[in-house]
């Protein structure tokens, strides 16, 4: 019988060792090396990397606190196991799309897991301007199965409700409810941006048409519990290879609007589009590669929409699903909603805390303030003209400015 830790304690590089070895996740023997290589905003990652064999394994544990703040900013612990659980479900619908679990542990707040060292980032990749033939096919299936399979479409209402008592996340939906949905629209503390973009901010927080329609997103996001989300489906949450994509870091996953992981998805490969004006020089190339971003978004609707709609056939709940125009009527509604989810994630992301290394990174402070100044206008026209998007086209319109 394995003994799991008693108390929490966060990981070093010495002590995860101990505790891989202590849990036979690596042979009491064995040689390793171990090094921190987290990068994102909340947590530790660790890869551990056998010496004789070069068999490697990641550790992923969250720290009692927000990192990307610091210890001032405490945090629930209960964010990995939340993690954890919603990797394992989504492996039942797409395991080729995420890292394999090797185990979990709710007291040390970690996840044992694959390592895809041989993989990319998605954002990185992106900035530099790489492209991933499979990507829209692989995060359209992701989203279709993972949303799918969680929502009342494919699930008896009595059993989501009864799964969504396992997700319930409120520390972490306040982080979204306060920095994407909340304090960008208000002169909050938290925003953080350059003081040339200060004109346009200010107008932004007395733009009371944008503050209405931004008011009526937050309340969906608060209330409409439609499918257990990923929550944070940024390109920093995707892995890729040419031929392969995994989805990881769904701590921020509870039963949320459809519309919000396609938002969030849609929303980064927009910032990258707005930020390739200021990082490829050649326009024929630059061209090359916003098409590329745009037909990325194009395709994924299109792959989540013809898998949707599959298993909806083919599995739908309920009396009402064949009746017609009802799918057209939800797909629609999810449409519209991550189109201004995506306008939210836009504006957080150019005028609130945590930024993106595709706009951050602009070294030429012109030529960010540019972007930064597009980005605005951007988000915003995808909140106030949402409803009026009825087919992707119509959001491919938007992001051009028509
Ligand atoms: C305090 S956490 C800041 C952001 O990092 C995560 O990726 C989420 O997007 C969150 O809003
Ligand atoms: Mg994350």
């Amino acid at each position: 019988m394995l003994t799991k830790q008693s108390t929490y304690n966060s990981f070093t590089t010495i002590s995860v060792v101990d505790y891989l070895k202590q849990q036979k996740y690596i042979h009491e023997n064995s040689l390793v090396e171990c090094e921190e290589i987290g990068d994102g905003n909340l947590n530790y990652v660790f890869r551990v990397k056998e010496t004789e064999t070069g068999r490697t394994l990641i550790v992923k544990q969250a720290l009692p606190y927000a990192k990307v703040v610091g210890e001032s900013w405490p945090l629930t612990l209960d964010r990995a196991r939340i993690e954890g659980e919603s990797l394992k479900l989504a492996a039942k619908f797409v395991p080729e799309l995420v890292p394999g679990v090797y185990g979990t542990d709710d007291v040390a707040a970690a996840t044992v897991m694959e390592d895809l060292s041989a993989y990319t980032l998605l954002r990185k990749g992106l900035i530099e301007g790489e492209r991933y033939p499979n990507l829209a096919e692989h995060i359209g299936r992701f989203i279709a199965h993972t949303l799918f399979h969680t929502s009342d479409f494919g699930l008896e209402p009595s059993e989501k409700k009864v799964l969504a008592t396992k997700f319930v996340n409120p520390e972490l939906c306040k982080i979204t409810e306060d920095l994407v949905f909340t304090d960008p629209f208000f002169d909050h503390e938290t925003n953080e941006f350059p003081e040339e973009l200060l004109p346009e901010v200010e107008a932004l927080w007395n733009d009371d048409e944008l503050k209405l329609e931004a008011a009526k997103l937050k309340q969906l996001f608060l209330t409409k519990s439609e499918a257990l989300i990923h929550g944070d489906l940024h390109t920093g949450s995707i892995f890729v290879t040419r031929d392969s994509s995994k989805v990881i870091d769904p701590e921020f996953g509870f039963f949320g609007p459809i519309g919000f992981d396609v938002g969030a998805f849609f929303a980064n490969l927009i910032l990258n589009h707005l930020s390739q004006e200021a990082r490829i020089e050649d326009e024929v190339k630059r061209d090359s590669f916003q098409d590329y971003l745009i037909q990325v978004i194009v395709e994924t609707w299109e792959v989540f929409t013809a898998e949707f709609t599959k298993l909806w056939v083919e599995n739908g709940k309920g009396p009402f699903i064949k009746v017609a125009g009802y799918l057209d009527y939800v797909l629609r509604q999810i449409l519209q909603d991550a189109v201004g989810f995506a306008g939210n994630k836009i504006i957080r992301r150019t005028i609130g805390l945590a930024k993106v290394e595709d706009i951050n990174g602009i070294e030429d402070k012109e030529k960010r303030l540019e972007v930064q100044r597009r980005a605005l206008k951007t988000g915003r026209h995808l909140i106030v003209n949402r409803s009026q998007v009825s087919t992707v086209q119509n959001l491919i319109q938007l992001v051009k400015g028509d």
